[in-house]
């Protein structure tokens, strides 16, 4: 058991003796619980928190000089980026088909906004299969195995809340037909949800309101997990990382590798042009001579809007959240498990018990939740490469229950998709009187993962006509 007298008297230094107040009143297993979570809490860091970001708001630092950073155009303009692209190219298949490469997903967020129940990965995201986000990731990631010649290890970040659910789930599906032993389960930590007076809040008598670190807890995570480790044993140089809530995104992508590789970058970023100034993406800037992404809720308007000489938006890129890391800097910035990213703070609504011992749900903010953001490593990386690539190909998030960036959005999206990339290889696909796909299409990520990878393996006698709804995978066509 751990020694609850210890634990008080570091509580009573921090000022935070309150989450034993309902001690007594539980049963020795909840106590050792709740002992436990105090243990995961940092408490030489917790001062500093409380006075830096949960009392005070952090000002968002407009110092400094702002640029808008160098963008590697997804299309080449000329005939020199055209060869550095073929260059590029050929240079990560080549990494990939020496086995170098992992798949990283962060899957550890709570998805509030789509209000879906478990984890996200697990959520039917696909317009014919249905299949669910994570096998849509899992069937692009055995496809680029396959193509190299190499199976690429898959590690996937979950929290603590939905750890157990994802292990089952991937168990229940068989893995998706990858080897379990090329999936490789982590568990990001978590931090206390404070008052607006920097007192940690409980959830019950017996549980602290804790929640995910963020996804730059990734870091510290791939390190105290062994992922590292395991990463070094299997020869891995490059990790991609992207997130799960996105069924376009494009887990492997050579150019990318390629171009990352060429540049000797330690971690570089995909970009698209933002649909409009206030869209809820990642800002690229340079600050101070420094790659940097400013999100979106932090991003001064003024900023936001500012435009350029000839009209256009000044910081028009967007982080889209898929980045190559170098192994080599993820080991140099979690040496001495000393990852120390910056702090984000938001206002959220969290049950709690108060003083009385009665459950309160509030119906407005009423607590600081702190989190660490991945892409404030960039400022970090010697160099980076921000390659810009397309929305209608690459990005069509889920993140809300209705509306913009939903379900039924990305579900839209990938049917055109799906019906350009087969338009490209010259098939008929037929559309309504407003040039709307009137058919639900849906290609298997094991048949192809871009227009390109589709040339020759379409059945000669795929017929849309009719309208159905078509899945195109190895196997064949199913209507
Ligand atoms: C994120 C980016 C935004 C843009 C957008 C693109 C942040 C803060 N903002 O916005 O700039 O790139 O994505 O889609 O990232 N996650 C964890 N653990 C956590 C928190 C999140 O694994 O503690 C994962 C989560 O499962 C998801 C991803 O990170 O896969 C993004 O999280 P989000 O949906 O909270 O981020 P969002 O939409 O605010």
């Amino acid at each position: 058991m751990l020694d609850v007298k210890t634990t008080r008297e570091t509580l009573e230094r921090h000022s935070q003796s309150h989450v034993l107040q309902f001690f007594d009143e539980l049963a020795p297993a909840r106590q050792q619980t709740l002992l436990e979570q105090i243990a995961t809490i940092d408490f030489d860091k917790v001062d500093g928190w409380v006075e830096h970001y949960v009392r005070t708001k952090p000002t968002v630092q407009s110092a400094g000089d702002i640029q808008p950073p160098q963008i590697v155009p997804a299309r080449p303009a000329d005939d020199q980026t055209a060869a550095a692209h073929a260059a590029a190219l050929a240079e990560g298949e080549e990494l990939l088909a020496a086995g170098k490469v992992a798949a990283f997903t962060v899957a550890g967020g709570q998805g509030t906004r789509l209000g879906y129940e478990g984890p996200k990965g697990c959520l039917e995201a696909t317009p014919v299969a249905k299949k669910p986000l994570f096998r849509v990731l899992a069937e692009q990631i055995l496809a680029a195995g396959r193509r190299a010649g190499k199976p690429l290890p898959w590690y996937v970040m979950t929290s603590p809340a939905n750890d157990v659910a994802t292990r089952a789930f991937f168990r229940q599906k068989k893995f998706f037909g990858l080897a379990p032993e090329d999936v490789f389960f982590l568990v990001q930590g978590t931090m206390p949800a404070f008052d607006f007076d920097g007192k940690i809040l409980l959830t019950e008598k017996g549980q602290l309101a804790l929640s995910p670190d963020g996804h730059g807890g990734c870091l510290p995570a791939l390190r105290r997990s062994g992922a590292l480790d395991d990463m070094a044993r299997r020869g891995i140089e490059l990790i991609s990382y992207f997130q799960v809530d996105n069924p376009l995104v494009r887990c492997i992508d050579p150019l990318f590798l390629g171009l990352h590789a060429a540049r000797h970058a330690e971690m570089s970023a995909k970009a698209l042009p933002k649909r409009d100034p206030m869209e809820r993406l990642g800002n690229f800037c340079v600050v101070d001579g420094k790659v940097t992404v400013i999100e979106y809720s932090d991003m001064p308007e003024d900023l936001a809007r500012a435009c350029t000489e000839d009209g256009r938006l000044k910081f028009s890129a967007g982080s889209i959240a898929i980045h190559i890391l170098s192994r080599s800097f993820v080991e140099r910035l979690t040496a001495g498990d000393a990852c120390e990213l910056p702090l984000h703070r938001a206002e959220k609504k969290v049950p709690y018990v108060d003083q009385a011992g009665v459950t309160v749900t509030p119906d407005k903010p009423n607590a600081v939740k702190l989190e660490q953001f991945v892409f404030d490593a960039l400022p970090l990386a010697g160099e980076t490469v921000i390659l810009e690539t397309l929305r209608s190909e690459e990005f069509s998030p889920i993140k809300n229950a209705t509306g913009e960036d939903s379900l039924a959005t990305s579900l839209h999206d990938q049917v055109r998709r799906a019906a350009e990339w087969l338009e490209e290889a010259g098939v008929a696909v037929p559309r309504d009187a407003d040039g709307q796909i009137a058919a639900a299409i849906e290609i298997s990520p094991l048949l192809a993962d871009c227009a390109d990878a589709l040339v020759g393996k379409i059945p000669p006698d795929l017929d849309l006509s009719a309208g159905q709804a078509v899945y195109l995978s190895p196997a064949g066509v199913e209507s």
